[in-house]
Order: structure tokens, then C-alpha cells, then sequence
């Protein structure tokens, strides 16, 4: 693809004006959507993580750089500064936002670089907005563009084709605003995935190079040791996708005293010995892919890694191991009925699971499943703000379009009802099991009041402990041999010839 960018003189940064600064003024911005900014009611759900990606990118800046990096979904932003070099990372549905404040930044002057997954999606359409626009991970052409723009001649367009997470410099988590999330210590130390859902964002955003890649397990010890306290979250796609390395992780972990959560697919925890493993490590609740119950709908998503699998017995290996499940369900693919979200419903319920995603299908511009409702004429629109998940945007099939919309919200109610939670508790032989149960399950979705509250007064930090009380099944969990300390205590290194080696 070749873009047609418009031209602009080079940039104008502390160095290239003459001023007396020698680095450059950097605004890094991560913009909400506007539910999130809305003045009547917070959901947590974007209280929980930080900015990683823009903490990460701000680690290859200079000493002498002077860096302001700021979560719309946390705080207000000041709009009135004057960087000479503004980042901003575009979701989908941040991306009108993002464009807004991208157009602004360079009315007064500054050099605006767009980058991330919507960016990488559609290139073209975030370039008329910017100065610079990145196709990819950063990793590889944010460096780059670093020594271009120090050298006055950034250039619009810059496309990530190495693909390692080798020789990272340091994240910078001290720009983090930790006391604004209620897990400021989320951790990334894989990228992608090894599979290739046709509704995923994984192949377009990786197109080009690597699609799953991870880091060092020593550089990745090396991160967990860096952060502070008990709580760790895995944003990883696919923590468990190479089992070589996952394992080395988790054996090199135990001991850490750290509790965790993470993501993974159903094939990674019917797989003998990981998730022991992971058990041993720390793991308390697992964010579990199962999409759909339906084998036809896997295959023609291209979702070939979940068939034959017997769903069943991979909640059971969970939930015997001590770890929560949060189920995630797509709901709207062509084979799906009216009677899809009971069923889908009534089968989580029944199995226990204590937390349950629901999603509408949603088109992501890039992935296979989009152009093959744009080659059949089926998209609706392209307004990427109700690309949400939770809007149906493409012509349905097996029922309407409002069907599912209104199927899709009576899922969430039915399943998060007071009778289902306790049904669920109630499939649970062990009492504390129960307990925990309903203590997560109410406390993410039955006191949203409370925790509007605690997001307003700037409490959420306080909430951990008792994040961290649940995932410990009150103590009664089977505890780490190591006590933790406020500083944790240093990892086993993994053996130098070990063993051949999962959210949102
Ligand atoms: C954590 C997370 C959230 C968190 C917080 C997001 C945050 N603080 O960044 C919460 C819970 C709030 C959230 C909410 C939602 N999310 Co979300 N989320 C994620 C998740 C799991 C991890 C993101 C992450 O931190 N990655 C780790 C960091 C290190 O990587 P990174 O952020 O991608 O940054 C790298 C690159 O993207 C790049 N980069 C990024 N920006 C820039 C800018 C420049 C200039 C450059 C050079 C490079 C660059 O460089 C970075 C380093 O390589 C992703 C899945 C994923 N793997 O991306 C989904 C994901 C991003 N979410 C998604 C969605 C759909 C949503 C929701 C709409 C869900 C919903 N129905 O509510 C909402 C709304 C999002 C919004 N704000 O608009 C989709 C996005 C699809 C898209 N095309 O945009 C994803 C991909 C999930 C999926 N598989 O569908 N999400
Ligand atoms: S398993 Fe999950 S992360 Fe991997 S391609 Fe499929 S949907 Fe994406």
C-alpha cells in the first residue's frame, strides 16, 4: 500500500528552534471513548489497567526529554500545553476522539504521531489526522522515528517489520499514575498469538512480520521483579501460546508470592502439566476463549484450535485447580438462533463459570471476517464508535439485527442475576469455592454504585486488597511457599537447559 500523505515541514522541536531544552517535550495521550468520560456513571471496567503501550514506547526516550503521559479514561486532559511531539494511541472506538485531539495538537503547532491497532487497520484514514501514523507494534519504528524527528526529518509513514522483544529498554511505569487503577501492575511479555480467528485483530495488526513472539523469560522475571506488591495481571493475549516458554515462566515464578490472572485458550489448560504449573505460580483466575458452542460457527471463524474440545472438563481442571473462569462469548455469528443466548447462558451457569463476557460480532476493518461482510455487501456502517462490541453493525443472519442487540444485553442481566450467581456458587462442592464466588461475581457487576463511587473519589487503589482477598479464596486458596514482601523477593532463575515450554 502506498499512503499519499500530505506534506509538512519538518518539525520545529526544542533542538531544531534553537531553544535552550536539548530534548524534545513529548504528550503521550491515550483517549477514551465517551462512555468512559461520561459525568453520570464510571464503569471500572476502564479504571482497572494503565496505558502500558504508551508507558512502553516512552522507555526509548532520552534523559533530557521532558514526557507527560495521560489516560483519558482515568483523568481530564490538559489540553492547553504546547509539546512539540504529540503520541496518541487509536482504538477503534477512541478513534473519533482520537483524531479530535490529533487535529488540535497540530493546529498549535505540534508534531502528531498516530499509532496502534486502529492506525495499523486503516492507515489512510488516521494519516489525514497526523504527521506521522505507525502500521504495527513499536518496538521497531518508534526508535526510528525518534532519531528522524531529533534529526528534523521524521517521515509520515513508518511500518514495523522486525518483530522481537529483545533489548527492550526499561517501561517507564514511573509516568503511570498508579493510585487511578485498580491494577496498575498489568504486564505484557508475549505479543500475539499463534492462532488466527477470523474476528480477531491479531492478523491485521501483525500482518508483515511475526504474528506471536515472547520475550526472554529472564527479561520477563525481570519485569515481574519490578513491580511492586502482590497482584499481577497478564495482558497477553494467549499467556500459555508457547508452552516451552510458559513453562520455563511459571517454574521459574514459583516462590515469587505473586497471585495473578492472565488469559488462555481452552486446548492450553486441557494440556497436562501447564496448568499445574501456572497453579503453582500464582494463577487464581483465567480469561478462557470459548466464543461459541457451537462447532459450526468455530470452523467458519477459522477458531480450529477450540473443536473437539470438551469445554466441560476444561472448566473442571480450573475450577479443581482453584482458578475462577471468565468466559468469553461471541454472540451473532451466522449460524446463531434467538435460542443462542439461553443456551449460552444456561451452559455457564451450569458449569460454574464465576464471570462472563459477552460480546456482539463485531467487523474489526483489517481481519477476514470484515472483508467478508464488506465483499457481501453486509456491513451497516462505517461508524467506529459503535464498533463496540456491543452494536450490531453488519446485516445479521439467523435473526435481526435488534434480536440480537436485545439478546445480547439479556444475556448480561440473566446471567448476573442474584439467582444465577447463586446457582453457579451452588455447583461448587467446597463451600469457600462458593463464597468466592459469589464475592467476585457480584462484586464486579452488582455494586457498580460503589465502585462509580470509589472511580470519583480516587479510591480504587484501595479496592486491591480485597481484589487480592478473593483471588485468595479468603486465605483458604493453597498459598505460594514465600511469604511476599512489599518489594518481592527475587525469582528462581530457570534452569539453563529447562524443560521445552491466557484475559480482558
Ligand atoms: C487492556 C485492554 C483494555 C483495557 C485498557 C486499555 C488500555 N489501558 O490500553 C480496557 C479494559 C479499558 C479495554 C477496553 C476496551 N477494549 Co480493550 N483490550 C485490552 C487488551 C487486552 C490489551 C491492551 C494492552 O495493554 N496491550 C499491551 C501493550 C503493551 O500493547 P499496545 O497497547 O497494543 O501498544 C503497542 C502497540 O499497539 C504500539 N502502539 C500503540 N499506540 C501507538 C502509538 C504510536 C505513535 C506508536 C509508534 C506505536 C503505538 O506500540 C505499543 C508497543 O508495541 C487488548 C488486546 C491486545 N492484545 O491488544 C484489548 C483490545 C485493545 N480491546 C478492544 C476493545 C474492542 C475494547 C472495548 C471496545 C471493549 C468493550 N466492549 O468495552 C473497550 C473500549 C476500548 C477503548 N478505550 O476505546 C479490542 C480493540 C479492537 C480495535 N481494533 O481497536 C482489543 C484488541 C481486544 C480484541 N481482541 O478485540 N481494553
Ligand atoms: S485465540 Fe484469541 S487472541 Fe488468538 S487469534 Fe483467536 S481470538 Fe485472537
Amino acid at each position: 500500500m502506498t499512503l499519499k500523505l500530505p506534506l509538512r515541514p519538518p518539525p520545529r522541536t526544542a533542538r531544531t528552534a534553537g531553544r535552550q531544552r536539548a530534548g524534545i517535550k513529548v504528550k503521550m495521550i491515550l483517549p477514551a471513548l465517551t462512555e468512559a468520560t461520561s459525568p453520570f456513571f464510571r464503569p471500572i471496567k476502564y479504571s482497572l489497567f494503565p496505558p502500558l503501550g504508551l508507558a512502553t514506547l516512552a522507555g526509548y526516550l532520552g534523559d533530557d526529554d521532558e514526557v507527560a503521559l495521560q489516560d483519558e479514561h482515568v483523568e481530564r486532559l490538559d489540553t492547553d500545553d504546547e509539546p512539540d511531539l504529540v503520541v496518541i494511541q487509536v482504538y477503534i472506538t477512541s478513534a473519533r476522539r482520537s483524531y479530535e485531539l490529533a487535529d488540535h495538537y497540530r493546529r498549535k503547532g505540534a508534531w502528531v504521531a498516530l499509532g496502534g491497532l486502529h492506525v495499523t487497520s486503516l492507515p489512510e484514514e488516521a494519516a489525514r489526522h497526523a504527521d506521522s501514523v505507525f502500521i504495527g507494534p513499536g518496538e521497531d519504528t518508534w526508535p526510528v522515528f525518534l532519531d528522524d524527528f531529533r534529526a528534523g526529518c521524521p517521515k509520515p509513514l513508518y511500518r514495523s517489520t522486525v518483530r522481537t522483544l529483545a533489548g527492550l529498554p526499561r517501561i517507564r511505569r514511573d509516568l503511570i499514575k498508579r493510585s487511578l487503577y485498580l491494577v496498575p501492575n498489568s504486564i505484557v511479555v508475549s505479543c500475539g498469538c499463534p492462532h488466527v480467528c477470523d474476528f480477531c485483530y491479531k492478523e491485521a495488526f501483525f500482518q508483515g512480520g511475526r504474528g506471536f513472539y515472547t520475550q526472554a523469560v529472564e527479561d520477563a522475571l525481570a519485569e515481574i521483579d519490578r513491580l511492586p506488591g502482590r497482584h499481577l495481571y497478564f495482558l497477553d493475549d494467549h499467556l500459555f501460546g508457547n508452552a516451552r516458554f510458559a513453562s520455563e515462566l511459571f517454574d521459574a515464578m514459583r516462590g515469587m508470592g505473586r497471585l495473578w490472572q492472565a488469559a488462555g485458550t481452552v486446548g492450553s489448560v486441557l494440556r497436562p502439566g501447564l496448568l499445574e504449573a501456572a497453579v503453582t505460580a500464582g494463577l487464581r483466575s483465567l480469561f478462557v476463549g470459548f466464543e461459541t458452542l457451537d462447532p459450526r460457527s468455530l470452523r467458519s471463524q477459522r477458531k480450529f484450535q477450540n473443536l473437539r474440545r470438551d469445554y466441560g472438563e476444561a472448566v473442571r481442571r480450573l475450577h479443581d485447580a482453584g482458578v475462577m473462569v471468565n468466559g468469553s462469548f461471541v454472540f451473532g455469528m451466522d449460524e446463531d438462533d434467538p435460542s443462542v443466548f439461553e443456551r449460552t447462558v444456561e451452559w455457564a451457569i451450569g458449569q460454574g463459570i464465576e464471570t462472563a463476557t459477552f460480546h456482539i460480532l463485531t467487523p474489526y476493518p483489517g481481519t477476514r471476517l470484515f472483508e467478508r461482510m464488506e465483499a457481501e455487501g453486509r456491513l451497516l456502517h462505517r461508524d467506529w464508535d459503535l464498533y463496540d462490541t456491543r452494536h450490531v453493525v453488519f446485516r445479521t443472519r439467523g435473526m435481526s439485527g435488534e434480536a440480537l442487540e436485545s439478546g445480547y444485553r439479556r444475556a448480561y442481566r440473566d446471567f448476573y442475576r442474584w439467582g444465577s450467581i447463586l446457582r453457579g456458587a451452588s455447583t461448587k462442592n467446597d463451600p469457600v469455592a462458593a463464597l468466592r464466588h459469589v464475592a467476585y461475581a457480584a462484586g464486579w457487576k452488582k455494586f457498580e454504585p460503589l465502585w462509580d463511587r470509589v472511580i470519583r473519589t480516587r479510591q480504587v487503589l484501595r479496592m486491591r486488597p480485597a481484589l487480592e482477598q478473593v483471588l485468595r479464596g479468603f486465605g483458604r486458596q493453597p498459598e505460594q511457599p514465600a511469604e511476599p514482601t512489599p518489594e518481592p523477593r527475587r525469582a528462581r532463575r530457570p534452569m539453563p537447559h529447562a524443560h521445552g515450554g491466557v484475559l480482558r
